[in-house]
């Protein structure tokens, strides 16, 4: 898949006939008791110089958000080591920068990713952009994955953020690639693009050689104090069908139902792991918003019959 109309057509299938499809490639290339475990931590709170529309963080936007200086390393273990015992296989790291700087703190951020992989997890930062050099240390302190989400369309991007560009997000994606390390780039769902503006989305991720290795589905989740706190609901079907082509489209790829699952149903997202879906933000706080507890995430794998801290089927309940 790598034209428009090959998303097209695909994601236009009758409902029954696209989740099959992606069923039978997400037998063929992965496995349905395999669900990851990702937890996140927000390691810079707020008072972001870029102006994402839909982000809390944004310094451009009144937000009831506390803004918060970057975390000390041991701050940080401690908290990968709970999410280590919660089955956390990957812990993600998020900073409020446009990009890092050189200096003391990208050294910490790089003591951080040591720590998390001393630990035996994936280690994952979202830190805006980076230069090749800071990709190449990233790297060697043993990073797996960078999270850069492209978000929406080229042509609806100007719409959700100004401070950069399109090809600005592309450059670090391909700065990553060319470090050596994976690439996990997704977008979001609800901030007033259309059917075709999600498409193009997932066809320019598709066009990235190597293809991302992750590819977190979020839904907009509406943020006091934004432009975007009035935004209306995503259908769940449509959530539905875009996991299904992404299924489709990145066989290989883990396929993340990422932020927005406080509001979907455990039979919506059974469907999106029906579709193909294999990934889920774990834990009671995204960055700075709510995920489900996990009590309830544990009830609803164990209700599908999958174990996702070890990646293997459930013993019976
Ligand atoms: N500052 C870095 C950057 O933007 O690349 C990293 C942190 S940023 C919060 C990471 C991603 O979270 C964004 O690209 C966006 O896709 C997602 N995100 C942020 N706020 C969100 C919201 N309110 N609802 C859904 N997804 C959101
Ligand atoms: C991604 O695609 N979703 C995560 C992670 N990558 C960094 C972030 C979701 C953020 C949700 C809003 C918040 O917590 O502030
Ligand atoms: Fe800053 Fe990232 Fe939020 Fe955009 S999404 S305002 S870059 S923290």
């Amino acid at each position: 898949m790598k034209t428009l109309d090959d998303f097209r057509a695909v994601y236009r299938l009758p409902l029954a006939e696209l989740i099959l499809k992606a069923a039978a490639v997400h037998q063929r290339h992965r496995n349905y008791a395999d669900i990851q475990r990702c937890e996140l931590l927000s390691i810079k709170t707020g008072g972001c110089p870029e102006d994402c529309k839909y982000c809390s963080q944004s310094a451009h936007y009144d937000t009831p958000v506390d803004r918060q200086p970057l975390l000390t390393v041991e701050e940080v273990r401690e908290k990968a080591e709970a999410a280590r015992e919660r089955g956390a296989t990957r812990f993600c790291m998020g900073a409020a920068w446009r990009q890092p700087k050189d200096g003391p703190e990208f050294d910490r951020v790089l003591d951080m990713v040591r720590v998390v992989r001393e630990l035996g997890m994936e280690a994952c930062v979202t830190l805006g952009m980076l230069t090749d050099s800071q990709a190449e240390r990233l790297k060697d302190a043993g990073l797996t994955a960078y999270n850069h989400n492209l978000d929406t369309s080229r042509r609806h991007y100007p719409e959700v953020i100004t401070t950069r560009t399109y090809d600005d997000r592309l450059n670090t994606l391909k700065a990553v690639s060319r470090a050596g390390i994976s690439v996990c780039s997704g977008g979001i769902l609800g901030m007033g693009e259309t059917e075709d503006d999600r498409l193009m989305m997932l066809c320019e991720l598709a066009q990235l050689d190597p293809p991302p290795e992750s590819v977190p589905i979020n839904c907009l989740m509406p943020q006091t104090g934004t432009p975007l706190e009035m935004a209306p609901k995503v259908d769940s079907l449509e959530i539905v069908r875009l996991v299904a082509t992404a299924r489709i489209a990145f066989p290989k790829s883990r396929v993340r139902l990422s932020a927005g699952r406080d509001r979907m149903s455990r039979e919506l997202q059974v469907l999106c792991f029906l579709a193909g879906a294999d990934s889920v933000f774990f834990g009671e706080k995204l960055l700075t918003a709510p995920n489900p507890h996990e009590n309830a995430d544990e009830a609803l794998f164990r209700a599908i019959g999958v174990s996702p801290s070890r990646g293997e089927p459930a013993t019976a309940p």
